[in-house]
């Protein structure tokens, strides 16, 4: 046993009834919000804190399932194809796993989704879950946000079993999700997203503060305490935000979350604006974090990629100057059945890939090569 993991190690390990031993290793005092998170999730909090010191890891959402014009080509990555790397993090979605589809809202096969987030987790990278669940008093979709939906579901609510068992099915999904010696993958699960936003169902003014913190308090309870999944981290996220007291206005609490954040998208060409609003939110969000002992994140993001220094010339300006664990690029989609074109990071041929080659390059970003050393599950 070395010195080191003497230092790490301030645990209590049990005698199991087969004689194997257990041990629920702790970093310091500091633990995630679930007092039963397996070992892997425990260490993972810390190494999240850890790494804080070290850049920020850099995510995008789907990055295995497809890019912009490709799909399913196994160990493709629009990310690779730029850097030759992978990304640290890897984002994914549920929505339409509570209605029974196969595949998600995007399209995304289920049993691809578990294939992927395995790999990511073998090569030591992050995985982090969003879920655009649909609204269970319409039945429309998440963008619906008719009046009462959050008071439906929640215990005593006309649909509070239906979204009990969209909950049973989140929880199969999950436990789903083991490495190769059987322990669970840990998930930074990332619910009601944008929920400042008046677009989603339980966002905004579609719901009071009181019930908000009653959704998510129960979603939490249910999951961990009363279907016993120890494997997630909770990350807490609002859109853009002016105040503390305004990002707090819905906050269920410190033992109900590990990681707070929020998602920012450059809707136009004004580079100025954007660095002010991040720069100011990211500031807010570094004194929350430290006064709560929570994970900071840039939970989703968006950028000016008609810009062709935008990564270095603008984001890793702004983002450089903080703290912050993650940054998550959404999806690239490439061209709609609509007709929109979206994609938030470099692909091969676009006009920002030499500059996302300084941004990898540049000591402050971290991507696969970088944190699978650090063996983030592992103490
Ligand atoms: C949005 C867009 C949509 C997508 C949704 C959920 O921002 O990317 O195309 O369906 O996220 O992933």
């Amino acid at each position: 046993m070395t010195k080191l993991f003497l230092i790490y190690f301030l645990g209590t390990c049990f005698l199991l009834s087969n004689n194997q031993v257990t041990c629920q290793v702790v970093a310091g005092n500091d633990k995630p919000a679930d007092k039963k998170a397996t070992k892997e999730t425990i260490a993972l909090y810390g190494n999240l804190k850890k790494l804080l010191n070290k850049g920020f890891m850099f995510g995008h959402q789907d990055d295995l399932a497809y890019g912009v014009n490709w799909k399913y080509e196994e160990g493709r990555s629009d990310i690779k194809d730029v850097t030759g790397d992978y990304p640290a993090v890897y984002g994914w979605e549920l929505g339409h796993l509570e209605i029974d589809q196969p595949v998600n809202l995007d399209s995304v096969p289920f049993t691809k989704m578990q294939h992927f987030i395995r790999q990511a987790y073998d090569r030591g990278g992050v995985v982090t879950i969003s879920w655009h669940l649909n609204n269970p008093l319409t039945a429309k979709s998440a963008w619906n946000p008719a009046e009462g939906t959050v008071a439906s579901i929640l215990p005593g609510g006309q649909k509070h079993d239906l979204y009990k068992s969209w909950l049973d099915k989140v929880v199969i999904f999950l436990n789903g999700l083991k490495g190769s010696k059987g322990e669970f993958i840990p998930v930074i699960f990332r619910p009601f997203h944008e929920l400042n936003g008046n677009w989603f169902w339980w966002g905004g003014k579609n719901c009071t503060p009181e019930e908000f913190k009653n959704l998510w308090k129960f979603t939490i309870s249910y999951l961990r305490d009363q279907k016993n999944v120890h494997h997630l981290l909770y990350a807490y996220n609002t859109d853009r935000y002016n105040s503390s007291e305004e990002y707090l206005a819905k906050y269920p609490g410190n033992d109900y979350v590990d990681v707070i954040g929020f998602d920012i998208y450059q809707r136009n060409g004004d580079n100025g604006k954007y660095v002010q609003e991040i720069d100011k939110m990211l500031s807010t969000l570094e004194v929350i974090a430290s006064e709560n002992k929570k994970i900071p994140a840039l939970t989703e993001f968006g950028g000016n990629l008609s810009d062709s220094s935008w990564w270095t010339g603008i984001f890793l300006k702004v983002l450089g100057g903080h703290k912050i664990s993650y940054a998550l690029g959404w999806r690239n989609a490439g061209k709609k059945a609509e007709g929109q074109f979206e994609f938030y990071v470099p692909y091969k041929g676009h006009l920002t890939e030499n500059d996302f080659m300084k941004f990898y390059k540049s000591g402050k970003t971290l991507f696969q090569k970088d944190v699978t050393p650090e063996k983030l599950y592992h103490y």
